[in-house]
């Protein structure tokens, strides 16, 4: 028997599955690299990539006492987030796509992106990175394969999903893998690609050496393709935390909650307690994504297909978010992170004043007090999930766990409440389809203006929105115990510009309101928009805020409410064609019980 791939041109390959081979073959007859190189995902072959990283300079290596097999990444200035405009979904049709995704269809995509890939590996190594996203063995997880010409992206790749010889064995002699092709180019944004094919279960990602944009198991795999297979196969995928929230007895409840990119997920999953709720913790399961299945139980089971944390630096501290600091002591790589005279990693909102000098994120020095930032606004941390504290014992299941609140959240300067519970399912199918939130740093773009992101999802789910939304009705048949769901939002402000409620830990008192909902036993008020709690049932004692401010926080605002839905009307416009009946008529509900809650003053 004989491959059409030689032995001495591609290493040693660690499979012998033929269409992986073929594949490989093909991709690399269009890439031309120097070399083939097969990822086992050893310890030594971590050594050993990453002394050539900091030999190329990829890696800047930091103060290994202080922080022990840690390295500083500086990406190329013009490729520092997500590129939502240079991102397609390549289905046969537009309508597929839905006016939510940019399209091209797929032969011109495989044609245009085919011109751009040939040569694009001359001089270099193509490295076969497979992995599995999900627990090994799990009914959920998936596999994946990315051929890079980026080393950083193979150290990226193995802290965030089961890298190496396991995912192989996984995939055996099967063709269920997704084809993951990516190649930094020159770096050029004018060539800058980042193509889905879900029916290809396919991805071609070129000219990006950034995050999202090609650590292809993570946004392209586990959420555009993700959504887009869950829907044929009735399950979801979602920009999701997953937290375990354990109380004093020992019972713990799992909870889901999508907030928009740079919006606080990865310190909602680590979330310490604050001191008055003893005997209460927090277990991370994950904190971006969130894959989940009606299970046979009636329930909902998810599990968190990553394996480490590619999080946001500014504003992490050891008071904001304690489980994160600890959690990139060793281990990790830092993105357009500053550095300090002492080879220590710095942003702002680390903790205590900046140091007086410092490396900023582009290389450049730079001193206290300058008005330019020392570290990207979207500036990373890649952690392996082992290094947090409060990782879940549950997080290698491969069932996974049992959600029983889903809460959705934005970034929003007025109007939304600090809390509200959905009357029922539907009406938190709406809440979360009408989600708002002020832009962040994680895509290139304007920041802070507030645009419609459903479910946290705008950016990421592979096909039209009108349809995945009904995609989330339909659970309510196919899920007997439906979670209850919930909306939150910290990032409420009063007159002054400033929060009015704290967030970070303190979001405990919201949490445990919504965990007791969740089992039935905590009251709360109705009002033309939702569920909200009654003071007495939402524990408030120790706060270190005036209870003004918290009360601000939770008004609503009956003409604010009403511009609020007006808008919310005006982004579904888009969507008319594939907008399932019941999220109109539930926009028309809460707006009639507005009016007429408008009239009695
Ligand atoms: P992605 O990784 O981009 O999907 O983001 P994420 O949702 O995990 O966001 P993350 O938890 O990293 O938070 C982003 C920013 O919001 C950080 O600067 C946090 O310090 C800040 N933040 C998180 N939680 C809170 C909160 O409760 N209140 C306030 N004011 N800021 C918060
Ligand atoms: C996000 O933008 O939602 C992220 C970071 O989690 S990235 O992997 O770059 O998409
Ligand atoms: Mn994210």
């Amino acid at each position: 028997m004989s491959t059409t791939v030689s032995a001495a041109e591609i290493g040693s390959p660690l499979s012998d599955n033929r269409h992986l081979l073929a594949w490989i073959d093909e991709c690399a007859r269009l890439c031309k690299p120097d070399r083939v190189v097969w990822c086992d995902g050893s310890e030594e072959e971590k050594e050993r990539l990453t002394a050539l990283a900091v030999a190329q300079g990829v890696l800047i290596p930091l103060n290994q006492e202080k922080l022990p097999g840690c390295y500083l990444h500086r990406s190329d200035p013009a490729d520092v987030a997500r590129v939502e405009h240079l991102t397609f979904i390549c289905t046969p049709t537009r309508e597929e796509a839905g006016p939510n995704n940019n399209w091209m269809a797929p032969d011109e995509a495989y044609r245009k992106l085919g011109q751009l890939f040939d040569g694009s590996m001359k001089g270099r190594t193509m490295y076969v990175v497979p992995y599995v996203m999900g627990p090994l063995g799990s009914p959920l997880a998936k596999v994946g394969i990315e051929l890079t010409d980026s080393v950083y992206v193979v150290l990226n790749m193995r802290i965030m999903a089961r890298m190496g010889t396991r995912a192989l064995r996984m995939l055996g002699d099967s063709d269920g893998f997704n084809r993951g092709l990516h190649s930094m180019l020159d770096l050029n944004p004018d060539r800058r690609y980042i193509c889905h094919f879900p029916q290809d279960n396919a991805i071609w990602s070129i000219g990006s050496g950034y995050g999202g944009n090609v650590l292809l198991g993570k946004k392209c795999l586990a959420l555009r393709i993700g959504s887009y297979l869950g829907r044929q196969e009735g399950w979801m995928a979602e920009h999701m935390l997953i937290m375990g929230v354990e109380e004093p007895n020992g019972d713990t409840t799992y909870v889901a909650a999508a907030f928009p990119s740079a919006c606080g997920k990865t310190n909602f999953a680590m979330l310490i307690p604050p001191k008055r709720f003893q005997g209460w913790k927090v277990w991370t399961v994950g904190d971006d994504i969130c894959w989940m299945k009606p299970g046979p139980d009636g329930r909902f089971w998810a599990i968190n297909p990553e394996a480490g944390y590619f999080g946001v630096a500014p504003g992490t501290n050891s008071l904001t978010n304690p489980n994160a600091m600890e959690s990139v002591r060793r281990d990790s790589l830092f993105t357009n992170v500053a550095m300090t005279p002492d080879g220590d990693v710095w942003w702002e909102g680390k903790d205590g004043v900046a140091p007086e000098e410092l490396i900023d994120w582009k290389g450049r020095p730079w001193k206290r007090g300058s008005t330019e930032k020392a570290a990207h606004p979207n500036s990373r941390f890649t952690a392996p999930a082992t290094n947090n504290p409060a990782l879940s014992p549950r997080v290698n299941d491969r069932n996974g766990v049992p959600i029983s609140a889903i809460i959705f959240g934005g970034r929003r300067s007025t109007t939304v409440p600090l809390v509200l519970q959905a009357f029922n399912w539907t009406h938190g199918v709406y809440l979360g389809a009408t989600m708002g939130s002020e832009t962040t740093a994680a895509a290139v773009g304007k920041e802070g203006v507030v645009r419609r992101d459903p479910m946290a999802m705008l950016p990421f789910a592979g096909y039209d929105m009108g349809r995945y939304f009904d995609h989330w009705l339909n659970m309510e048949g196919k899920v007997e115990y439906l979670p209850k769901v919930f909306l939150v939002n910290w990032f409420r402000r009063g007159p002054d510009g400033a929060f009015l409620w704290p967030g970070f830990g303190e979001n405990m008192r919201v949490l445990k309101w919504i965990i007791d909902r969740a089992r039935g036993r905590a009251g709360a008020w109705e009002t033309p928009i939702g569920w909200v709690p009654k003071w007495a049932d939402m524990d408030m004692r120790d706060l270190a805020v005036p209870i003004e401010d918290v009360e601000d926080a939770q008004r609503i605002d009956v003409e604010e409410w009403k511009r609020e839905i007006a808008d919310q009307e005006e982004f579904f416009e888009k969507y008319r064609s594939t907008m399932p009946k019941e999220i109109v008529l539930e926009r028309e509900i809460i707006r009639s019980r507005l009016e007429r809650a408008g009239r009695k003053g």
